[in-house]
């Protein structure tokens, strides 16, 4: 790969605002489970932070963004003002989506960001079905689709890759390669660990990069979207990365070694990216400072917002419901 392009302080400000306003939230996002004012489940993003920021960096406000249930990083780094996103991860009317889909379905049409998908894999095909879409009616957009390794064992995967690669779609694959998809490593759910060989085999362009890394990530995210809305097809990026934390809040995290977290905790994507900052002049203590005092008042204030937030009344919840009138269903 080539020598990676120098920031300009700016841009580096910009990316590192990201980081901590996405470490924050979440941080705050655990908190706020623990004390039960956030419920069911929870997917946190604390270490993978340089993906969504390094990637969201490089799109325009026409491109749609497809993300997982670990996508509250994405939603932030897209936009979506955080104030929605907190009401959502609450319940209330207030959330981006209504209240009605938590942690796992942030959503926001205005800004392109269509979840929030919970199914391993599931947002692949719908990615390609918006490409394609793009395809047939000339439009110079392109479609991001961010998921696990753990979604590349899924059919959904190749049916994806195949008809991306087959059709020349203006998509890009992003692969959050973590290691584990819940409790179960890569190398025992994939024949080939290798990924962008595994892409390779669609005859999708590929390439891998420091997930950690979040000036590499924006400078392969750049050379990714260049490639897919210039007219070259579909695009694999994999970013290898590892979460920090657990699963979701509900796991043990028996299968991996505290020392191996301990390991990578050492890489964390602001910590370093704060020090090359520093030793790169781009900015100084106080403004790091400033940094992180801002990311906190933010994510006071959407706090607020989302415990002031509405239920929604119980007489309008089968609203927008379907049901089979086979099956009995009156909604
Ligand atoms: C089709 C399907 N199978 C199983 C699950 C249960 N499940 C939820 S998350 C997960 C692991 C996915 O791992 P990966 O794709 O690597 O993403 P990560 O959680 O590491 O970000 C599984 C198996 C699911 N949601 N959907």
């Amino acid at each position: 790969m080539s020598a990676p392009q120098a920031l300009d302080p700016d841009t580096a400000r910009a990316l590192l605002r990201q980081l901590l306003r996405i470490r924050r939230f979440e941080e705050q996002c655990a908190a706020s489970y623990s004390a039960g004012a956030i419920r069911g489940f929870l997917h946190l993003y604390i270490g993978e932070e340089a993906v969504a920021a390094g990637l969201c960096a490089m799109l325009r406000e026409e491109d749609a963004v497809f993300a997982t249930y670990r996508e509250h990083g994405h939603a932030l780094a897209r936009g979506v003002p955080m104030r929605g996103l907190m009401a959502e991860m609450y319940g209330k009317q207030e959330g981006c989506s209504g209240g009605r889909g938590g942690s796992m379905h942030l959503f926001d049409v205005g800004r392109r960001f269509f979840g929030g998908n919970a199914i391993v894999a599931g947002a692949l095909p719908l990615a390609v079905g918006f490409a394609l879409a793009d395809l047939l009616q000339s439009r110079p957009h392109v479609t991001v689709c961010v998921f696990g390794e753990g979604a590349m064992a899924e059919g959904e995967f190749h049916e994806a890759a195949n008809l991306a690669a087959l059709w020349g779609l203006p998509v890009l694959f992003v692969c959050e390669n973590n290691l584990y998809a819940m409790g179960t490593h890569l190398a025992r759910s994939e024949s080939e660990t290798d990924l962008v060989a595994k892409a390779h085999s669609y005859r999708l362009a590929a390439a891998s990069v420091d997930g950690m890394d979040v000036a590499a990530v924006r400078e392969a995210a750049g050379a990714a979207v260049a490639h897919v809305r210039g007219g070259g097809g579909p695009f694999f990026l994999e970013c290898r990365t590892y979460r920090f934390r657990a699963h979701s809040m509900f796991d043990p995290e028996l299968y991996r070694d505290p020392g191996e977290v301990a390991t990578w905790r050492t890489r964390d994507p602001i910590a370093t990216f704060v020090a090359r900052g520093d030793a790169a002049g781009w900015w100084n203590a106080d403004d790091v400072t400033s940094l992180r005092t801002e990311a906190d008042a933010e994510v006071a204030d959407a706090v607020t917002h989302a415990e002031a937030g509405t239920w929604e009344p119980v007489a309008t919840l089968t609203q927008d419901v379907y049901a089979s009138p086979a099956l009995g269903g009156r909604a």
